[in-house]
């Protein structure tokens, strides 16, 4: 499997400029790159179409984090344990900037992943791996984490934020700070170990809103650190050649991505047109 990312600007070391606050004392448990590492992030700009990619096992809050991202509840949110189907892609403009968010459950076929990664052309600015932090870090997430670079190509990496959902069933002084370092494992092999958020997803909108801003804020950070760039992948170009020739006919990006949703023919237009690529 190759992956391709053509618009991404490599950095070759991300924590360079960032500076280590030493109020906390260290811990000779933790890992050299742990939480201690307070970075202070320099205003980034403000992306003006964001693209997200919402990625996760089943009911690990990737619906709930979608609605806090956008403002507003679109994504389905259930809590039985029926078929994990692809529930969706939407888009809409808040703050002045357009947001359009794709959910990927990780247990999809090949087949069934074609839809969410039509609506991700060309490519997600930010992949949003979803965690529920009831039980801390479990090896099961480091594997999920493992298998979705494998599946994606390892330039996924410089584009993950850690988004643990659950913060109210563990309230309590240090909380965010403890499920944090619980993810080390994870956050050690990513760019910085800002990238992650805790959340929840049960607040009142005004301060689920204000959780997606912050979230928001990381996903600029993230581009910002990626050149502007995007993620894409064999497959995700494939789909943008495709997309492009629709666009020639006339229609509009949004038009197309919420026909594929809807299930009409054209899904089946894109996935010929990429029937020999695997996913990344
Ligand atoms: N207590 C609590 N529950 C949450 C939080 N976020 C999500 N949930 C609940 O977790 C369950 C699953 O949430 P979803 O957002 O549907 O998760 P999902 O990953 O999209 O689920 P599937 O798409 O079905 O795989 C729902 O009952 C949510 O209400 C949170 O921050 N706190
Ligand atoms: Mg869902």
């Amino acid at each position: 499997m190759t992956m391709v990312n053509e618009e991404m600007t490599d950095k070759k070391d991300n924590t360079k400029n960032k500076e280590e606050t030493t109020d906390n004392k260290p811990d000779p448990q933790a890992p050299k790159h742990s939480l201690r590492l307070k970075l202070r992030l320099g205003p980034c700009p403000k992306l003006k179409e964001v693209r997200l990619m919402v990625i996760g096992k089943s009911k690990r809050g990737k619906s709930s984090v979608a609605n806090t991202v956008l403002g507003e509840d679109h994504f389905s949110v259930s809590s039985s344990f029926s078929q994990n189907i692809y529930s969706g892609w939407h888009q809409l403009t808040r703050d002045g900037r357009s947001i359009d968010i794709t959910e990927m459950p990780t247990d999809l076929s090949s087949d069934e992943a074609a839809r969410p990664l039509i609506t991700i052309t060309p490519g997600p600015h930010a992949i949003i791996l979803c965690f529920r932090c009831e039980q801390f870090f479990t090896p099961e997430d480091y594997y999920a984490y493992t298998t979705l670079k494998k599946w994606l190509g390892s330039h996924f990496s410089k584009y993950v934020i850690l988004a643990v959902s659950g913060l109210d069933n563990i309230a309590g002084d240090g909380a965010e700070d403890m499920v944090r370092n619980s993810f080390v494992p994870i956050l050690r092999e990513l760019p910085s170990p800002d990238r992650f958020i805790c959340l929840d997803n049960t607040a009142n909108w005004d301060s689920r809103r204000q959780q997606g801003d912050k979230l928001l804020r990381l996903v600029d950070q993230v581009a910002n650190d990626n050149g502007g760039g995007h993620f894409s992948n064999r497959k995700i170009r494939s789909f943008e050649q495709e997309m492009q020739y629709q666009l020639g006919r006339g229609k509009t990006r949004a038009e197309i991505k919420r026909r594929v949703v809807d299930g009409d023919d054209l899904e089946h237009v894109f996935a010929k047109q990429c029937s020999s690529c695997v996913v990344s």
